[in-house]
């Protein structure tokens, strides 16, 4: 038909030239564009038929065998059914947008017990789906959410592994993804995780970097930044509170949580924490974050915790992060909620607990009505429908944890990284192997000096850890053979210093000796000796290379990831924007005959449907797919690499 209709166009038979063609038909463009992108999906339909998935970490297909189902909301005080396609509610984002941040702040603080963040879309997935819920899945529940939710404190969305996840291993453009959640929720703050110097990469980059990056998430929808060192380091820190601080955002600085400050010895303990906040509300902040990122606050270290801060800083609005994976995360946010905590990170029930949050419904329950939470049980509950689907959706990336594990006091593991050592000890089928990977990693924590640990230092310790194991190395042979090893990159980056400085300094002579004649000793922070990044030159590389369509994001992409940056844009070039494909077609093959809708774009939707799989061509190695697109039939060609 596109031939036809080109061919008896009147302009075309006219014989005018060809650019004033394309100029005064554009719908004819429109088709091939559409055509070619449906084209390209179905290359990608293909390839699954023929070789199935090549998704990184996933073991099966989806459990879930039909759509899911966006549930009704109704309106927690009537009861009557919401139209959620109706204007969104005002919400904390319309404070912040009127009044700023410093008045947004103020107000979270005189507010009547604790808020809630939901972290649904950004570490509750990270901690139990290996960060791979996808933008389209996101998308679906986002106009309910915004009505569900609309008294939450924020919606935790975008940071952390989902970046680098995003296009690594999902091929979708995170800054995309941001932009549609924004647009479909004005009315809740969206925060992000932010690795300080870090930025959301692995180690230190130059300044410029992290301060363009910030500026491009905050003029794309981000408003909080919780803005964290994986040392504590507090010039670490500083670089990414600066950045939010000139992008115009709302700063949280934040101090992670190590170990059980309540064991005697620890030397992580009350002293410590309230001088490092001391020095954090020195730096300014709007909110004060702590980070319990593997669990280990117990209830009574809230109460003292929190209490102790609420008392130096009456007015400094705190926010707690903690996980689950201990089994004991509502009770610590219930102390804390007790000791003035003002905000408490939960997530929606299925995506809750182990791991990852504690449920957003537990603690609702265990504050009874004595606090306003900002999001009513209830609409916990509606949306909890659709991502207890979304639980068997991504099933296929899920670790096989069955209940708490009270061991995290003692090995300190971060909940996302929990979840990831125990998938690969399972991956390789020994009981035994997680229990020497936990015990390898205290004592790896141990040599490197007993260091803060979360990404990407908790990333070093899992890497000694895993290092030992396989090479069969007490501490001791560590210690002894230390000049001689071949350690992992990241020690190799922890030991130069690209991570800033641990609190007490780096362990030695271990440090002198892993870095021998491989890496320098850094004495200052990595980024006074980092060349800033020629942006200018970036961005015209990318141009050059990708065409005139290059925004500041995809500078910023490619200065987070430029290896990653680039396989992203061929997987694109060779598919398109995959991020358009339902989920379960775009992990699994769908049956014969099934009907998949794919909105390419508002208002493009194409209907596809495998028809039939080809016999294996034994003088090509090819396979060919036939597809029905809106009642056409169309083939592809699959190189067969079974
Ligand atoms: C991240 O940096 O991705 C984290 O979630 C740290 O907890
Ligand atoms: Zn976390």
């Amino acid at each position: 038909p596109f031939l036809i209709a080109l061919l008896t166009h009147p302009v075309f038979k006219s014989g005018d030239c060809w650019t004033t063609f394309i100029d005064d038909t554009p719908s004819l463009f429109d088709m091939i564009s559409s055509r070619n992108r449906a084209q390209k999906l179905l290359a990608y339909m293909g390839e699954l038929c023929v070789n199935g998935s090549t998704i990184k970490g996933q073991v099966g297909v989806p459990r879930l065998q039909t759509d899911a189902k966006v549930p009704d909301f109704h309106d927690p005080k009537t009861g009557e059914l919401v139209d959620v396609s109706t204007p969104v509610p005002s919400g904390w984002r319309n404070v912040l947008l009127e009044e700023g941040p410093e008045a947004f702040a103020k107000k979270v603080r005189s507010h009547k017990g604790s808020l809630i963040m939901d972290t649904t879309w950004r570490d509750a997935h990270q901690s139990l789906l290996a960060t791979r819920v996808r933008t389209i899945d996101i998308l679906n529940i986002a106009p309910t959410t915004a009505h569900a939710f609309s008294g939450a404190f924020a919606l935790e969305c975008w940071g952390g592994a989902t970046f680098d996840v995003a296009m690594r291993f999902l091929h979708e453009d995170p800054w995309d993804r941001l932009r549609k959640m924004r647009a479909a929720v004005p009315n809740i703050p969206f925060q992000m995780l932010l690795r300080g110097a870090n930025g959301v990469a692995y180690s230190s980059l130059p300044d410029n970097a992290i301060d363009h990056f910030v500026k491009q998430a905050k003029d794309n929808g981000v408003d909080i930044f919780r803005v964290f060192d994986a040392l504590n380091d507090l010039e670490q820190l500083k670089v990414g509170v600066d950045a939010v601080k000139k992008a115009g955002g709302v700063v949280e600085a934040t101090v992670c949580y190590s170990g059980d400050m309540l064991q005697p010895g620890k030397k992580y303990n009350l002293n410590y924490y309230l001088e490092t906040v001391g020095k954090i509300v020195e730096m300014g902040t709007h909110f004060l974050g702590i980070k319990d990122m593997a669990g280990t606050m117990k209830p009574a270290a809230a109460r003292l915790l929190i209490g102790a801060i609420r008392k130096a800083y009456p007015d400094l609005p705190i926010h707690l992060h903690t996980h689950d994976s201990a089994g004991t995360g509502v009770s610590t946010y219930v102390a804390a909620a007790d000791a003035g905590v003002d905000v408490v990170d939960c997530a929606i029930n299925s995506m809750s607990g182990l791991t990852s949050q504690p449920s957003l419904s537990a603690f609702i329950a265990a504050v009874d009505g004595s606090f306003e939470p900002g999001i009513p049980e209830s609409a916990a509950r509606e949306l909890d429908a659709y991502w207890a689907e979304m639980r068997l959706l991504y099933s296929c990336f899920g670790t096989d944890l069955k209940g708490p594990d009270p061991e995290v006091y003692q090995t300190e593991i971060p909940g996302g990284q929990l979840t990831n050592l125990v998938f690969q000890a399972q991956q390789v089928g020994l009981g035994e192997q997680w229990a020497e990977t936990k015990k390898a990693y205290v004592a790896a924590n141990q040599l490197l000096g007993d260091i803060v640990k979360v990404t990407p230092t908790s990333k070093v310790v899992g890497d000694l850890a895993q290092f030992m194991v396989s090479n069969k190395l007490s501490s001791k042979d560590v210690e002894k053979l230390a000049s001689e090893l071949d350690f992992p990159d990241s020690v190799l980056d922890f030991f130069e210093g690209l991570m800033g400085t641990p609190y007490g300094g780096f362990p030695e002579p271990l440090r002198t000796n892993v870095i021998k004649g491989k890496r320098r000793k850094l004495t200052h922070r990595p980024g006074l000796e980092l060349e800033p990044f020629d942006l200018q030159r970036v961005r015209n590389d990318l141009r050059a290379r990708f065409g005139p369509d290059i925004t500041e994001c995809d500078v910023a992409s490619y200065n987070m990831y430029p290896r990653v940056y680039e396989d992203f844009k061929a997987v694109q070039e060779k598919y398109d924007d995959l991020s358009v494909l339902p989920t379960r077609a775009f992990l699994a093959a769908p049956k014969i005959g099934e009907e998949i809708q794919v909105n390419i774009e508002q208002g493009k939707t194409l209907i596809l449907k495998v028809a039939a799989i080809g016999n294996l061509n034994e003088e090509t190695g090819t396979r060919e797919v036939y597809f029905e697109l809106n009642g056409e039939m169309r083939k592809v060609s699959v190189d067969d690499k079974n």
